[in-house]
Order: C-alpha cells, then structure tokens, then sequence
C-alpha cells in the first residue's frame, strides 16, 4: 500500500488495542506520532529508498512464483521466500523484536513500524514484478497496476466515497467492523493468531495464548534475522492477498482506464475489506503480544 493505505491500517489498528498493547503504542509511538499506529504506519515504505534502509526493501513483500493468468495463485514458503528476506521473514523477526524488552526504546518502535503490508494482493505476486512492469491507465493518468493498487484507486476510492479524508475513511471501516458488513467476518479474521507457530507445523499444533506469548519472550537474543522461521499465521494472510491476484487483480480489458470503469467498482470492495482486515489483525496481533489475548 502508499501512504494513504498504511495510515488506513494504522487508524484502524489503534482502535482495536487491548490495554498493554495500547499502552506499549502510546508511550513507544510518542508525541511524534501523536501516540498512533495511524501517522507512524508510512514509515518503512518512507525510509526504503534511503541508503541505509536499502536492506529493509524486500521486506515488504514476497514474490510468489504462481501463474495467476492460469487461475493458479498460491504462495509456497520455501520457493518464494526460501532462505532470502521476504515480508514472512519479516514479520516472525519484526514480532520478537517487537516484544523484546532487551532492545532500545529506538528498536522497539522500528519493529512496530515495519509490522503491516500484507494485505496489498499485488504485494504477494511475482509476476510482471508485483505487476510493477505492467503499464495502466488511472483516471486519464499514466501509471502502473501495482501503483494503482497501492494509491491510485485508493486515493479515489477516500475521495468518492469517504470525503477525501483518510481518518475518516478509518472510521468508517471501523464501523462496518464493529456493527456493520464484516461484523460477522471478524472470527473468521481472527482463526490465525498465533505469534509463534512456524510455517512447518501446518496450524495443527494446538497450544494456550499464554504458552505462546511464553515461547515468543524465550526467543534466543542472538537470533538473526536470516536464521527467522517466517511463522504461519502471515503465510495465511499471504495466502487470502494472493488469491485476489486470481479473482480480480489481472481481469481488466486491454487499454481499461482501471480508475474509472467496471474494474475500479470490482476492486473498491477488495481493497476496503483488505485495509479493514489487516487493520483489525495488526490490533489482534499486538494483543497477542502485549495482553495475552486478542
Ligand atoms: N535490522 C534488522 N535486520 C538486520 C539489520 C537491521 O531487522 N539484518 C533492523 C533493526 C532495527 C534497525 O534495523 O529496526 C536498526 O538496527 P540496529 O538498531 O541494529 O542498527
Ligand atoms: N514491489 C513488490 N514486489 C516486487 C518489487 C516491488 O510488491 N517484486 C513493491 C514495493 C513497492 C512497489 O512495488 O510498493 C514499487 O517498488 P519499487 O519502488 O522498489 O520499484
Ligand atoms: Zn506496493
């Protein structure tokens, strides 16, 4: 997502914490970032281009070998991540340090800033580089589909149909959480949300919320981030982005403005439920950490 889609995230996150997870954003985030996970989300897509975050580039995002204009999406851990870096790797590495109180105040805030980007479809896809070499049209301008993806349609989507306000758009997603279309959704949301689970076990291990927040604070201190195991829950969540790829991301017509016609009005619904969704699980997944509950 641009800017406009992780404060989205952000906003929404904020509005779910638990108390020591709400605790733990405020006093980390500070008066910086207004104590909000809403203005501190843009950061890591701010910092990439930097020289010294270069390294940080491949964390936002991982590159699923799949043939989505064959109706075959899906992500494999070891072939699309494998040994190197990927948004998978990431998040296993980004929540220990997230939770490890042996870390600088400084360290714990960049784990929290680099925690959310997954729900992007085009961000869990390789082809055509994450859809990056395949030139669009939005709204008469020249772009691509990942950018189109990523703020194109919605900047749009704020300006058509949430006042052109991104906390606004936020709260409105927050109340379709809460009483509206994805109240119902929520549980299902919420079915992955272990901190630890790696991606070997394949989700049948059972274990207590208490036992995993124990496991996650035993990590070894000297863990580096390419011995990280990327863990299961954000390979399901990887999964679900990945399946829009099939669906509705590569089914626009040839010379398609895709602001401005029937595929806008097919994307609009993926991208709120995508926001909203990893809005709600970054919240759970803090919850996890800090409460020992979501
Ligand atoms: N960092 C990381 N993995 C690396 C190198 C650095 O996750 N291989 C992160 C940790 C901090 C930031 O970079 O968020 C700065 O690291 P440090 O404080 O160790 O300089
Ligand atoms: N991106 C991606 N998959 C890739 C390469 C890039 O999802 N294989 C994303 C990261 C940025 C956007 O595409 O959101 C543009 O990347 P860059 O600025 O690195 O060209
Ligand atoms: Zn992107």
């Amino acid at each position: 997502w641009g800017t406009l889609g992780h404060q989205t995230v952000g906003y929404i996150a904020q509005e779910f914490l638990a108390p020591k997870a709400l605790a733990f954003v405020q006093s980390s985030l500070g008066s910086t970032y207004d104590k909000s996970l809403g203005p501190a989300a843009p950061w890591a897509d701010s910092v990439k281009y930097e020289s010294a975050y270069r390294w940080s580039a491949p964390l936002h995002f991982v590159d699923a070998e799949d043939s989505p204009l064959s109706g075959s999406c899906f992500v494999q851990e070891q072939r699309d991540c494998g040994d190197e870096d990927c948004i998978l790797t990431a998040i296993a590495n980004y929540t220990t340090r997230v939770a490890r109180t042996s870390l600088s105040a400084t360290q714990r805030q960049q784990a929290l800033k680099f925690l959310g980007d997954i729900g992007q479809p085009l961000h869990v896809e390789a082809y055509e580089v994450g859809g990056n070499d395949i030139s669009a049209k939005c709204s008469g301008d020249s772009t691509n589909l990942h950018a189109a993806w990523d703020t194109g349609m919605v900047e749009k989507n704020i300006d058509d149909n949430h006042g052109g306000s991104v906390t606004t758009y936020a709260a409105d997603l927050v109340a379709e959480i809460k009483s509206g279309s994805y109240k119902s959704l929520t549980s299902d949301w919420l079915s992955c949300t272990s901190i630890t689970e790696p991606v070997s076990t394949r989700s049948s291990e059972a274990h207590s919320v208490e036992d995993d927040v124990k496991r996650l604070l035993s990590r070894g201190e000297d863990e580096t981030a390419a011995s990280i195991t990327p863990l299961q829950c954000p390979l399901v969540w990887a999964q679900e982005s990945n399946a829009f790829c099939c669906s509705v991301v590569f089914s626009y017509t040839s010379g398609e403005d895709l602001c401005t016609s029937s595929y806008y009005t097919k994307a609009v619904p993926v991208i709120d439920l995508q926001l909203a969704k990893q809005g709600y699980r970054l919240a759970a997944w803090l919850n996890v950490i800090f409460d020992g509950s979501t």
